[in-house]
């Protein structure tokens, strides 16, 4: 079964892929012109959004989108929906978490993925969520993953999520969550 993976992200395609792995899914680029308008006031509206631009350009197809972010405590919930565009670059955006909660000893965060499958008619199948628990680091550490990974301690444990390995993540990060009672949908599709 081929869907539609509404993203402009190539490292959650990737990731997605690999958990999924041994599915019966395949998961897609959109078209060309994929171009969605994340102004949505939660997560919950911003991956509908996603999910209906990959319908629009890629109709008839099952869509699936993904809209995830890192929400700290004593930031109020920042840069939650606003994760993607916090700062410029990746390295700016992990500066600014990192000094903007210097001052703090509250360091709890976690991450949120919010997924949506739309119909071959573009109509809401299903909604998943997954969160993963961890506190912010004082210092960045580790290579793999993408975004905020080198500067977010997985609870339990003392590495980052860039110090873990790809597939260690992606047992127990935010998106395998959100994946894995997706695939367990899509399974009673059948
Ligand atoms: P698409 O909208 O095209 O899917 P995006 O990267 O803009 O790609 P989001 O709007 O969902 O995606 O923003 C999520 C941001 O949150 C992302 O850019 C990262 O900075 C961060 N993020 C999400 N999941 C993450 C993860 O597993 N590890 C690290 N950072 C993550």
């Amino acid at each position: 079964m081929k869907i539609v993976f509404a993203t402009g992200n190539p490292h959650k395609l990737q990731e997605i892929n690999e958990i999924s792995n041994g599915s019966a899914v395949e998961f897609v680029l959109p078209n060309e012109g994929f171009n969605p308008e994340e102004n949505g006031s939660t997560f919950e509206e911003n991956s509908l959004i996603k999910a209906q631009e990959a319908f629009r350009v890629s109709t008839g197809m099952m869509c699936l989108a993904d809209d995830s972010g890192l929400c700290v405590e004593a930031l109020n919930g920042a840069p939650g929906l606003h994760s993607a565009r916090y700062a410029g670059t990746q390295q700016e955006k992990i500066d600014k978490i990192l000094s903007e909660l210097a001052p703090h000893t509250n360091r709890k965060a976690k991450f949120i993925c919010v997924m949506t499958l739309l119909d071959t008619d573009g109509e809401v199948l299903h909604v998943s969520k997954g969160e993963c628990q961890g506190e912010i680091a004082k210092s960045q550490s580790g290579k793999n993953g993408f975004g905020y990974d080198p500067v977010f301690i997985v609870e339990g444990t003392n590495l980052t999520m860039a110090d873990m390995s790809e597939d260690v993540k992606n047992k127990i990060s935010h998106r395998a969550k959100a994946l894995s009672d997706m695939l367990s949908f899509i399974e009673t599709l059948k």
